[in-house]
């Protein structure tokens, strides 16, 4: 026999028995009854400031933490303001819940003129979630968030979505609790380990690649003892940076390029593992990425494990148990491979590091590096110094390098680190963001002062669309239109919302003024003026 409550009591005892801690939202009177729900519950509200900005913060808690995030967000307008973050989050394999409303059951979707009508809202969300669903009765909600979280920790990792119409969260009913059904992760066939260990038996010379799922699956300690085993230098995309701790002697990083030395290391291979990665387009230039003859590529997705470049032998599953399986059949076997050496490996990133793009921005990347510990999370939006992190920024644990890399949604930054700090309170967090990404989502600096978030804001300020002003240079000889801002002033704006600000002019002035930004509980507008050539 189930607990006789309210449709909206039943939501917010349905996330806590999910063991949902946070989530972050914007109330209307659509959502009042879960609100309401929220006053009696464990959970903490984060308040955004625009939906948008929920909805980054709850993939930045996934992200940095490994555990779903849960946006609360209003019918209509709130459901379209919250796409675009779910969008991001879809793209980039994060786990996160939108928990919704709707205008009554029987006018939802009619256009009859209710307070934020749309026409159809699960199709709205189809597009950027894994799973997604209304409930009709209030014994479904219980059963319905179950099946969202158990989605969301179930193979792949990616956003789900459960609708509550407005009738059934104020309507009275029984509800019964219960956990979500996880399915375990996915074990590799022994059979296809066994073929892969033939595989890696005929190679002379192997590399690695980890892409996200590397990360996610928290695969890097076998991964790194497969490359010693192997002498196979490690590269990773920016979604897989810190899988393998970026000063692991083998890892070589993101430091691809055409004609570079690690071209030439993919070149001179005879065999390529992949963990983890759909080798998409932006990653490999568009396929200009060499791939060696026998590609074997591991991932717990059976359409991603297909993508882009043809495996010559494919394993669907988890990334971390198939490292495992493989390393201890490789152990078994006793197969070792010159490869390359550890020395091979230091020469090689040395070299492609010193012809990398972003020589200019160096400084301050290193600056960056110094400034945040090893467990520190650097949080990017799509800025140019982003884009240099995204080589040149070592990263050593996996989930502190958080990027908009799928989607590349300006203004990602600053609510995702609001939603890191949230989940990781002890570490500093800081976000890096251009003045043109800081300005869509500048709102949520209030969130952060309101929740005592002691965050380093750094915007890196050239007064222009830079990303955009060079693409003009380079491709419409220098016929440059809509890439210069008028910036407010930032300080002034952070005086206005009464926390400290500073202006950094060089990259030790940065690195000091993080330092001393990470020691506040509130946040600090750090205004770092460049100009580098576009
Ligand atoms: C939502 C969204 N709109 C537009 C773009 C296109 N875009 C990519 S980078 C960029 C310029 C960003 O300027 P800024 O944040 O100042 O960083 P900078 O390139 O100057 O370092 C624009 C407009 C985008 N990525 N995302
Ligand atoms: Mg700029």
């Amino acid at each position: 026999m189930g607990q006789r409550m309210k449709g909206g009591q039943a939501a917010v005892r349905a996330l806590e028995s999910q063991g949902v801690e946070v989530v972050f939202g914007i109330p209307g009177v659509h959502t009042l009854e879960i609100y309401d729900g929220l006053v009696d519950s464990s959970i903490r509200h984060i308040l955004a400031r625009h939906e948008q900005g929920a909805g980054f913060m709850a993939d930045g808690y996934a992200r940095a933490s490994g555990k779903p995030g849960v946006a609360v967000i209003i019918t209509g307008p709130g459901i379209t303001n919250v796409l675009t973050a779910i969008g991001e989050a879809y793209t980039d394999s994060s786990p996160v819940m939108v928990l919704s409303s709707n205008v009554e059951q029987q006018w939802a979707g009619q256009m009859l003129g209710h307070l934020h009508d749309l026409s159809d809202q699960l199709g709205v969300m189809h597009a950027v979630t894994k799973w997604n669903a209304r409930a009709t009765t209030i014994d479904q909600i219980p059963a319905l968030v179950a099946d969202a979280f158990g989605q969301m920790k179930s193979g792949r990792p990616r956003p789900t979505h459960v609708e509550v119409p407005l009738d059934v969260l104020a309507d009275y009913g029984e509800a019964e609790f219960e956990p979500a059904a996880i399915s375990h992760p996915a074990k590799p066939e022994p059979a296809a380990i066994a073929r892969a260990l033939e595989l890696l038996g005929e190679a002379e010379r192997v590399v690695i690649f980890c892409g996200g799922g590397a990360v996610s699956c928290a695969a890097g300690e076998a991964i790194g003892a497969i490359a010693n085993q192997l002498g196979a230098p490690i590269l990773t995309s920016v979604m897989g940076k810190g899988s393998v701790p970026d000063d692991h002697p083998m890892v070589l990083g993101r430091l691809w390029d055409s004609g570079n030395p690690v071209d030439e290391v993919l070149r001179t291979a005879d065999t390529a593992i992949v963990f983890g990665s759909k080798l998409g387009a932006m990653e490999t230039q568009y396929q200009r990425m060499p791939m060696p003859p026998c590609l074997i590529r591991i991932d717990i997705d059976s359409v991603e494990v297909n993508r882009n470049y043809q495996p010559s032998h494919a394993i669907v599953a988890d990334a971390r148990l198939a490292a495992e399986a493989l390393l201890a059949s490789l152990k078994d076997a006793g197969l070792t491979k010159r490869g390359w050496s550890v020395d091979d490996v230091r020469a090689i990133k040395a070299a492609s590091l010193d012809v990398a793009w972003g020589k200019e921005q160096k400084p301050y990347v290193d600056a960056l590096r110094r400034a945040i510990p090893r467990d520190g999370v650097l949080v990017s939006d799509m800025t140019m110094m982003g884009y240099v992190c995204g080589n040149r920024y070592p990263v050593y644990e996996p989930r502190t390098f958080l990027f908009p890399q799928g989607y590349g949604t300006l203004g990602f930054s600053l609510p995702a680190a609001i939603g890191a700090k949230v989940a990781r309170p002890q570490a500093t967090v800081v976000s890096i963001v251009g003045d043109g990404g800081f300005q869509y989502t500048m709102q949520e600096v209030a969130t952060a002062v309101q929740f005592k978030l002691g965050l380093p804001i750094v915007i890196f300020n050239d007064s222009t669309y830079t990303a955009v002003k060079s693409e003009q240079a380079q491709k419409y000889d220098r016929r440059f239109i809509a890439v210069d801002l008028v910036n407010p002033d930032y300080l002034k704006l952070a005086d206005a919302y009464g926390i400290p600000s500073v202006r950094a002019r060089s990259p030790e002035e940065l690195e000091h003024a993080i330092v001393d930004a990470a020691k506040r509980d509130q946040p600090t507008i750090i205004d770092t003026p460049i100009s580098f050539e576009s």
